[in-house]
């Protein structure tokens, strides 16, 4: 649910600011990661896929290949309030997305892809959160 997902995004989030610097993602082009949800917040930079990547080796997210940990995933959503009703969705969602990109050899240009078909098809599985929704619950992470 878009709750849940609120949750999940504030969360992983605060990983951003360790992860600019190795990643090049300016203020400029993403100041606070929950605007990833925002209605004109284009998903298109690279650096975006870079920091993403970085991001998600904070929590061991992904394989040694950058695509998604399938069960280290699922434990992730799974460790939030109510995460048991996303984590099979999301991983679910993220994987069908990984599915369309394979064939990308760059992982900063194919994770931006990726997170951007994300953005879509959760947003069209009706659990995308509001911004609103994220910064309610920011200061319990
Ligand atoms: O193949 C690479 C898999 C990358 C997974 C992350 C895609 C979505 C990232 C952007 C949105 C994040 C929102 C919440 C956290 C989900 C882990």
């Amino acid at each position: 649910t878009a709750e849940v997902m609120s949750h999940v995004t504030a969360h992983f989030g605060k990983a951003l600011e360790e992860c600019r610097e190795e990643s090049g993602l300016s203020a400029e082009v993403l100041e606070e990661f929950q605007h990833f949800w925002r209605e004109d917040f284009e998903v298109v930079h690279r650096e975006l896929g870079c920091a993403i990547i970085c991001m998600s080796n904070k929590f061991s997210l992904l394989q040694d290949d950058s695509r998604m940990h399938h069960v280290n995933m699922h434990d992730y959503v799974k460790s939030f309030p109510n995460g048991h009703v996303l984590s099979e969705k999301l991983v679910e969602l993220i994987h069908n997305c990984e599915k369309k990109y394979d064939t990308m050899t760059d992982d900063c240009d194919r994770v931006v892809k990726v997170a951007a078909c994300f953005k879509v098809d959760a947003k069209a599985a009706g659990i995308a959160p509001e911004v609103t929704m994220i910064e309610a619950v920011m200061e319990k992470y």
